[in-house]
Order: structure tokens, then sequence, then C-alpha cells
């Protein structure tokens, strides 16, 4: 079994219930299966848009990566999402984080995900539903954390509202 960790994001229309559907779609394929607090966070990069709403779902899998980014992509199409502007506003964007310590720089799949450690709206809910995880080349993802300036606000957690596991 290898570690898996996926970055959920969202920044338009019902933001929590896109973010709890691709939890309900990519949950039941993981083992001992966890999701962060939702985080209400400041856009980066891209066009003016509206706050994301950003999870991280973590848990352990046998499947190999590209299995995993065909489930993202499900995930992502039962919310209609659509690809217009590179970095611009969406439904749903699920992004693979890390499978296990495979590294690959293919375009299709590039892991661990090229931008994650240098994102605080993705290492803020990581470290806190993994406090131990790493990436492929030992680096923390809590050190990462730390050492990145974050814009004070910039990624808050979001006491009111939480994701939930199905039970299996
Ligand atoms: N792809 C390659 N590697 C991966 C991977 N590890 N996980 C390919 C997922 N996909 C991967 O993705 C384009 C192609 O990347 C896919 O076809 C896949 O084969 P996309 O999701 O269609 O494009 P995108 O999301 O618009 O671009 P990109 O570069 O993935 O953007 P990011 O890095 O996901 O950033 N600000 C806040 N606060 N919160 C956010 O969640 N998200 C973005 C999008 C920008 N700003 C944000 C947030
Ligand atoms: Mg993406």
């Amino acid at each position: 079994m290898r570690r898996v960790a996926f970055g959920l994001g969202a920044n338009l229309g019902d933001r929590v219930a896109a973010l709890q559907g691709a939890v309900d779609v990519l949950a039941p394929h993981l083992a001992d299966p966890a999701v962060s607090s939702v985080y209400e966070t400041a856009p980066l990069g891209g066009p003016e848009q509206p706050d994301y709403a950003n999870a991280v779902l973590v848990g352990d899998s046998d499947a190999d990566p590209a299995a995993l980014l065909e489930l993202a992509h499900e995930a992502e199409q039962a919310w209609h999402r659509t690809r217009e502007i590179r970095w611009g506003p969406r439904t749903l964007d699920v992004d693979l984080l890390v499978v296990g310590d495979i590294v690959s720089s293919d375009p299709e799949l590039t892991l661990p995900h090229p931008r994650a450690a240098e994102r605080a709206f993705v290492l803020e809910p990581w470290v806190e539903v993994d406090p131990g995880a790493t990436l492929p080349d030992g680096r923390r993802v809590g050190e990462l954390l730390d050492a990145l300036t974050v814009a004070p606000g910039g990624v808050r957690r979001s006491p009111d509202v939480s994701l939930h596991l199905e039970a299996r």
C-alpha cells in the first residue's frame, strides 16, 4: 500500500458541496481515509476570482497513479468542471499530491504535484490531516509550510463546516 494525498479546491457555486462530492467519489477507494478541515483561502494566480475552499484527503491505496488520476478526473466531471482558463475559477479541482514515493515528470501526471510544496492552501490542510506526511525527497510537509511566507488571513480554517467520510 502507498500513502496517497489528494488536494481539493473549489471557488464557484456551492464550494463545500463540491469538496464533499469529491470525498464521496475518492474515499471509498482508499484504505483508512482521512479528510482535513475546510480552509477559506485567497486565490493564488490567475485572473481576479473568488476565494477558494480547499481541503486535503489522504489514505492508503494499491492503485497505480494513472488509475488514481482517472478517479480525480471522475470526481471533477461529476461537478461539471470546465477547463477554460488556466488557474481560473472552477467548481472543483482535484490534484494528486503524492502517490507514495513515486516521482514522475510526465506532464499528464507529475508526481509529486509540482506546485504543492509552495502552496499554503495545500500544505496547511495536509499537515493537519497527516502531521507526519513527507514528500518523496524526504522533506516534511510541516517544514515546507513553516518555510513559506503566508499573507495574513490567506489561509483560514473554517470552523463551521466539515467534510465527512461515508461509513464503510
Ligand atoms: N496533471 C499533471 N500532474 C497532475 C497531478 N499531480 N494531479 C495534469 C492532477 N493533474 C495533474 O490540470 C491540467 C492537467 O494537469 C490535467 O489534465 C492532468 O493530466 P487541470 O486541473 O485541468 O488544470 P488546472 O488545475 O487549471 O491547472 P493546474 O496547473 O493543475 O493548476 P493548479 O496547480 O491545480 O492550480 N488558489 C487557491 N487559493 N486555491 C486553489 O485551490 N488552485 C489553482 C489551480 C490556482 N489557485 C488556487 C487554487
Ligand atoms: Mg489541477
